[in-house]
Order: C-alpha cells, then structure tokens, then sequence
C-alpha cells in the first residue's frame, strides 16, 4: 500500500481527502508544465509493471537519437538508483527518485528532481515512472504525452485487468517481441486486441531492444510530437 495517497485503502484515505492531494498535485503539475514548455522540452511519462523493459528502452533509445534530439531522464523507484546509473552509462544525464514508500511520482517529486538536472541541454525528458500498472496513471507529472511499456512475458490481459493506465495512454509499446518464439500459446494480436477493446486511440509498437525492431517506429512517433504540423498546415 502506499503511504501517500493511500491508494488502496479507503479505510486510511477518504474519498475527500483523496481529492484534496489530486488537486493539489493538479496544480504541481500545471507548475512543471510550464518549465516543460519555457525550455521547449518534451515530457513523456513512461509508465509499466516492474520489469517491463522501461529503462531497457531509454537505454536503446539513448544510443539510437545520435545526436538528433538530446534526451535526459528521471527514474522513480522506492528504493535504488540503479536505473539513473544505467541511463548515465548509456550517456544521458539522469536523476533518480527515491519515493520510498510511495508506488508513484508525483508533480512535486518530478519538481523537485528538475533541480538536479542541467537547465537545458536537452529536447526530451523521459520520466520512468515507478514499476506499477495502477496508480501512476492517477498522477499528473506535467507531461507532454503519457507511454505504456508492456513486455509480451505479463499476458495480453493486463489492459483489461488494468484499464486505467491503458485508458490515459498515447502509446504502449509491446516490448520483448524477440522472446515470442520461447512463448508457446502467446499471441501478439491477443494483446493488441486488449488494447484496443480499453482504447482504441493508442498507436501500439511492437518493439525488441534486442533485435531493434520497432526503435526506429518509436523514434518516429517522439519525432512527430517533437514538430507538430504548424497550424492549418495539414490539406
Ligand atoms: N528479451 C528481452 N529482454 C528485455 C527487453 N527489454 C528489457 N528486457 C529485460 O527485462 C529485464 C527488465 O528490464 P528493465 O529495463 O530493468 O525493466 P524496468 O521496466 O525498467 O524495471 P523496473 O524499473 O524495475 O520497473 C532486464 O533483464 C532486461 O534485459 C527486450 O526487448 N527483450
Ligand atoms: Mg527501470
Ligand atoms: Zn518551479
Ligand atoms: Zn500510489
């Protein structure tokens, strides 16, 4: 359970009170929008179970940008920071979150971490989110778009068992499509099709960090929230 918003446990947490932290995390996150936007940075909060791939994919996506956009992370985890090490070998700067208890970033945390970061240098900010399919969906952190890294290894019923991240997502990439092979019964459509009955406006990638298929799609898809057709520019 988790210390701070009690999520949950309604017997700790009131209904009330539960809105009263939303709110107030509504406006941190209307206050860290505005940094994203000043310094012209891209926010991605990229969300999953532990152990989906998330940081795996920063990883690849450091060494596949190349110079074409300068990316820096921020990794939430309660405990460790194991992941904001592994982002920096793969040449990013990187900040870890430490949440302690907490199964979520909240605006304030990413706030806060933005301090440790350089104050520019950067056009993408991938924000790791703590490995959990439930509540880092409720908390806005300011982002430009939210991604959903779900490795073909869960099952293809999470979207169903976990609608709400599924219903709040741009994008979910289905990660550790190489392993397909060593999977007798899993179907790659089946997920798809999960996805889809949650909410059928996600793009989804199927994506290996292994083999490289889908990184160049999933650049593709930064690139296209990274220039955005001028306005009336489309026919
Ligand atoms: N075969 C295969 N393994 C992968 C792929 N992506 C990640 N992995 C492996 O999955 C494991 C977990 O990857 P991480 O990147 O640490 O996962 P995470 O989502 O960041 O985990 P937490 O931060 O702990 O929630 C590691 O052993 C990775 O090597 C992939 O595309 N294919
Ligand atoms: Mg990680
Ligand atoms: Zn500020
Ligand atoms: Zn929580």
């Amino acid at each position: 359970m988790c210390q701070e918003c009690g999520c949950g446990d309604t017997e700790i947490v009131s209904v009330e009170m539960h809105e009263r932290i939303l709110s107030g995390n509504d406006r941190a996150a209307a206050h860290n929008r505005e940094h994203f936007e000043r310094g012209g940075v891209l926010t991605l909060n990229v969300m999953g179970s532990p152990g989906a791939g998330k940081t795996a994919l920063l990883e690849a996506t450091a060494a596949a940008l190349q110079g074409d956009f300068r990316m820096a992370a921020i990794n939430g985890d309660l405990a460790t920071d194991h992941d904001a090490q592994r982002l920096r070998r793969a040449g990013i700067e990187a900040v870890s979150v430490s949440t302690g208890s907490a199964c979520h970033l909240d605006a304030a945390m990413v706030h806060h971490a933005l301090d440790d970061l350089p104050p520019s240098g950067y056009d993408i900010l991938a924000v790791e989110n703590v490995g959990n399919l439930v509540c880092p969906a409720v908390y806005d952190l300011g982002q430009a778009a939210n991604v959903v890294v779900l490795s073909i290894t869960e099952g293809w019923d999470k979207p169903l068992k976990y609608p709400v991240m599924f219903m709040k997502t741009d994008l979910v990439l289905l990660t550790k499509i190489d392993l397909l092979p060593h999977l007798p019964g899993t179907k790659i459509e089946d997920f798809e099709a999960a996805v889809a009955r949650v909410n059928p406006t996600p793009s989804v990638i199927r994506l290996s960090v292994h083999t490289g298929e889908g990184i160049a799609q999933w650049l593709e898809w930064i690139g296209g929230l990274m220039k955005p057709e001028p306005a009336g520019a489309s026919s």
